[in-house]
């Protein structure tokens, strides 16, 4: 989906705002790699909202990204002690969307003053306040009948699924691709047994369907200007049910690291382990009372589920040509599957040292 004109984010940025389009600042906000964000004030109140073009390619029916949105958001309201989530704003004419003759999907929830996103955590203290933020939202979600919600987008974080679309990829690649990655695939095909575990998840009733926000990395929870503390979880697209793994398994990829996904400091991707354990120990702080006895005890699977489906993901994006995944430069989606698969050998190798865990000795 290629970025809106500036324009046309100032048109989309008005219906949301009483203040004339000339007269409010606008600037892009977060990296995300799917939607384009952007971070609209009013200049004579200082008010300020979150505008989204949603990517209605990856999202096919963005109104169920709104139908959840509410759906959870009264959840959490009801619920003691829930994180809460920003409120939506409306167009001037009371509507979630707005649809441009392109056919961009706008929608816009409240800025919370004095909040601001970081792209990595620095302290272990940290990983553990967003582990805590996250855990509460998926204890409080967990009184929530989770077929309620709409499945945003069908078999997301489908292991078995993403691992037939890789294979699919890796066939009709083209031969240089194949060179460049061929240690990547190679190294990934090795790891099937994650897939075969994983298919016992689906299936086995120990593992709960749950509201899962499935994108809890680190850019997506708010912390606050003054205390540091996380507040609350934001990019909510693609909440959906799923299974236990998800936030847990985001929250590894994207804090156990101090360099992020787009990072080629290749000596440098590697777990920090009191920061492993500060994540678990927050995560499970607020969920250990609602997980199940085979959701506990197969905790560890969480962190390397995702990293390596996530490194499947950019291996596919690259070898089908980058449709998916906004880039930068032309093998990037390469290098952060690489990046992925170093962070997942790494993990291992914690698990089993600090863990006595080894997820392929079955
Ligand atoms: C995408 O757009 P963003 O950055 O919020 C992706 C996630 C990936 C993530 C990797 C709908 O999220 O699943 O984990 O990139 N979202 C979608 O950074 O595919
Ligand atoms: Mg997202």
């Amino acid at each position: 989906m290629p970025a809106p004109t500036d324009k046309l984010v100032r048109r989309a940025a008005a219906r949301f705002s009483r203040i004339p389009a000339e007269n409010l600042a606008i600037e892009v906000l977060g990296d995300g790699l799917i939607n384009h964000t952007y971070q609209v004030s009013g200049s004579f109140d200082g008010s300020s909202f979150v505008l989204q073009a949603i990517n209605s390619t990856v999202f096919n029916q963005p109104y169920d990204i709104l139908y959840n949105y509410a759906l959870v958001q009264q959840h959490l309201t009801k619920q003691d002690n829930a994180v809460n989530i920003p409120a939506m704003v409306l167009t001037r004419d009371g509507r979630g969307m707005w649809v441009d003759l392109e056919r961009n999907y706008w929608r816009a929830t409240n800025y919370l003053p004095n909040s601001f996103s970081k792209r990595t955590v620095a302290s272990d203290h940290l990983a553990y306040s967003v582990a805590k933020c996250f855990g509460n939202f998926t204890a409080s979600l967990s009184s929530m009948d989770s077929d309620a919600l709409r499945t945003v987008i069908p078999n997301f974080h489908d292991l078995k699924d993403r691992f037939i679309e890789f294979e699919k990829a890796v066939k009709s690649a083209q031969a240089q691709n194949l060179k460049k990655s061929a240690y990547i695939i190679s190294e990934l095909r090795n790891r099937r047994k994650l897939v075969d575990f994983f298919d016992l998840v689906q299936r086995a009733p120990g593992f709960r369907s749950r509201v899962m926000h499935h994108d809890c990395k680190v850019t997506n929870v708010l912390f606050d200007r003054q205390t540091d503390d996380a507040i609350c979880p934001v990019d909510l697209d693609t909440v959906m049910p799923g299974k236990f793994f998800s936030d847990l398994g985001d929250m590894i990829r994207s804090m156990v690291c101090e360099e992020d996904e787009n990072s080629t400091n290749w000596q440098s991707i590697r777990v920090r382990p009191d920061f492993y354990r500060a994540i678990l120990n927050g995560y499970l702080e607020e969920t250990n009372k609602i997980f199940t006895t085979d959701e506990l005890n197969h905790i560890h699977y969480a962190g390397l589920f995702l990293i390596f489906m996530q490194s499947i993901r950019f291996l596919t994006d690259f070898l089908s040509g980058d449709l998916y995944y906004k880039t930068n430069y032309k093998e990037q989606n390469c290098d952060r599957a690489f990046n992925q698969l170093i962070l997942l050998q790494d993990l291992e190798r914690v698990l089993k040292e600090l863990y006595s865990f080894d997820p392929y000795s079955l």
